[in-house]
């Protein structure tokens, strides 16, 4: 079979709405674009844990620092599947922390940005989980079978991230007068962050067009960060919060929630590097891996001693 053939008969089944597998043919290109998400994914995953890390000796009670402990350790959990999920596609684990520790690699620009007081906490469950289900439940449609199932089970966890994010703010914001300041300002500062990490406005996304043709992303970032925004602002009406968009407003026609302009170009300069913690990040990561070499080198000579026994008794 020739290569266009393989590549009609391989959309045909994208079309049809059936899963592509690990170890099947798929178009180069296919391939390419899956690892740069399912990595840059797993990479936000990872990177994501550092923010949140920064109060876990600092929450203000017992019940909040279980939660937040047991929420960064999920997120750990989603870089491992994820790492996972794009080694089925015949990279390997240690040349994707490569890219992510030599600044190759991008990973959400939401996590350049620093937790300056506690109410940051809820903001990132609240915002940017939030922000992360509605996309990834988009995504747990998509057309690859290891990644789409991984986002099954990360949007559940993602679930419970964002119930305590807004449970956290909630609290604060019925709080005294500080704490519903400090609430306040934790949304002043995250919530435009939150609407740019949905990716590009569908005009200047250059990857959409073959993403969507492949059902690696069944919707635009467009549509997904329209979904994410009418889904919360009502929740932070709820809350006595005010949202720091002046020309917000409901369009009653469309049903819509409608936003002012947003800030591409701070979105551009934090994902080129220059955002307020990018150079902090990469350390961290950086670092990480220089202090966990021992550990891999250790578990590498157990691994091959282990099978060097099994061959001698075999
Ligand atoms: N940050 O053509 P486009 C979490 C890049 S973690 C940085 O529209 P695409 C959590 C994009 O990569 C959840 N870069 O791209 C963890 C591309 O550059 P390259 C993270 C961004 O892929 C811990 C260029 O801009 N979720 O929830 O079609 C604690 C043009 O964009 C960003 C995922 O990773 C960004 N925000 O669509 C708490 C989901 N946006 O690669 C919470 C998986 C865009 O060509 N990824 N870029 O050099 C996706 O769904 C898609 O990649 C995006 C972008 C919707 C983000």
């Amino acid at each position: 079979m020739d290569i266009a053939e393989k590549e009609k008969q391989f959309q045909d089944k994208i079309d049809s709405g059936q899963k592509i597998e690990a170890k099947e043919w798929v178009p180069e290109n296919y391939r390419k674009q899956l690892i740069r998400m399912i990595s840059q994914h797993a990479h936000s995953e990872i990177v994501g844990m550092l923010p949140e890390g920064n109060w876990i000796t600092r929450a203000p009670s017992l019940r909040r620092k279980a939660v937040l402990l047991a929420k960064i350790q999920d997120e750990a959990g989603h870089g491992l599947y994820l790492y996972s999920a794009a080694e089925t596609l015949g990279v390997e684990r240690g040349e994707l922390i490569d890219q992510l520790i030599t600044g190759k690699a991008k990973y959400s620009s939401i996590f350049n940005y620093p937790t300056l007081t506690w109410a940051d906490i809820g903001a990132i469950g609240w915002l940017v989980d939030g922000a992360a289900i509605v996309n990834q439940t988009m995504l747990a449609r998509g057309s690859y079978g290891p990644y789409s199932r991984a986002m099954v089970r990360i949007c559940k966890e993602e679930s419970f991230h964002n119930r305590q994010g807004y449970e956290l703010l909630y609290d604060l914001a019925q709080g005294t007068p500080e704490q519903k300041a400090m609430a306040q300002d934790a949304l002043n500062r995250w919530w435009w962050p939150s609407i740019q990490m949905l990716g590009p406005s569908d005009a200047d996304s250059k990857n959409s067009g073959e993403t969507m043709r492949w059902r690696i992303k069944v919707e635009s970032n467009d549509t997904v960060r329209q979904r994410f925004i009418d889904r919360t602002v009502p929740q932070a009406e709820a809350a006595g919060l005010t949202i720091p968009d002046p020309d917000l407003k409901f369009n009653e026609e469309t049903g819509h929630w409608e936003i002012g302009e947003i800030d591409w170009t701070e979105f551009y300069q934090v994902i080129k590097g220059y955002g307020p913690c990018n150079k902090k990040r990469l350390r961290a990561r950086q670092e990480a891996e220089h202090e966990g070499e021992w550990v891999r080198e250790a578990a590498k000579v157990y691994a091959e001693k282990q099978a060097a026994k099994k061959t001698k008794a075999a």
